[in-house]
């Protein structure tokens, strides 16, 4: 059975098997979450970035995909990159698909890596602009219908990690009202 859950913290302290990474196109590392992760688990991650994009990647990782990196000094194994859509950069509906498919990348990934502990952020919700409840939807449904398609078999725990306390509170009403059940511990 896969395990939803939601903490408020910082997506770089968690003890997991893999994270999410909310990157862009380049994979040259950015601010927001990017920067968090690059500071926190040193060169090494972007270094095998650089030889991503020298190899498989010439022209930058696509939206909605995701490849996976060492972790570096993270406490995880693995960081898996992602690029969210910008949002109002595409038509909505358009958007929407590539964000969840954001999600059902990572976690397929995490998953060929043998992880079994994922945490995720709320990509595209920070310098992508995408509004914080609508993110938690569709982040919120994919991740339970990718759950539910492996009959939770392949993952222990996929952790949302929110970065604030709106953000926190905004995935906890939107979990709830999907029926996703208790929201979990709020610090993490
Ligand atoms: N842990 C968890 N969540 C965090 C952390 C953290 N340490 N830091 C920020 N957040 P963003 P995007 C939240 O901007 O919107 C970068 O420059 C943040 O509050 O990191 O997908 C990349 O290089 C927000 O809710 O990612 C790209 O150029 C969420 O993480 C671009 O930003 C995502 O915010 C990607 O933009």
């Amino acid at each position: 059975m896969t395990q939803i859950t939601l903490v408020q913290g910082d997506i770089t302290k968690q003890r997991v098997d893999a994270v999410v990474n909310a990157a862009n196109s380049s994979l040259q590392g950015g601010g927001g979450v990017d920067g968090a992760i690059h500071r926190a688990g040193g060169p090494e991650i972007l270094a095998e970035c650089r030889r991503l994009r020298a190899s498989h990647y010439g022209k930058g990782l696509g939206v909605g995909q995701a490849v996976v990196t060492t972790a570096g000094t993270l406490p995880a194994r693995y960081v898996v990159h992602t690029v969210g859509p910008v949002y109002g950069a595409e038509e909505y509906e358009r958007g929407a698909e590539l964000l969840a498919s954001c999600y059902r990348e990572s976690l397929r990934l995490a998953v060929e890596s043998g992880a079994r502990t994922v945490a995720v952020p709320a990509v595209s919700t920070g310098v992508y602009r995408w509004p914080m409840e609508d993110a938690a939807r569709i982040a919120l449904s994919t991740v339970a219908a990718v759950a539910a398609e492996a009959g939770g078999a392949e993952l222990d725990e996929v952790r949302f990690v929110l970065f604030g306390a709106e953000a926190y509170e905004t995935f906890a009403q939107v979990a709830d009202a999907l029926g996703l059940g208790p929201a979990g511990p709020r610090e993490g």
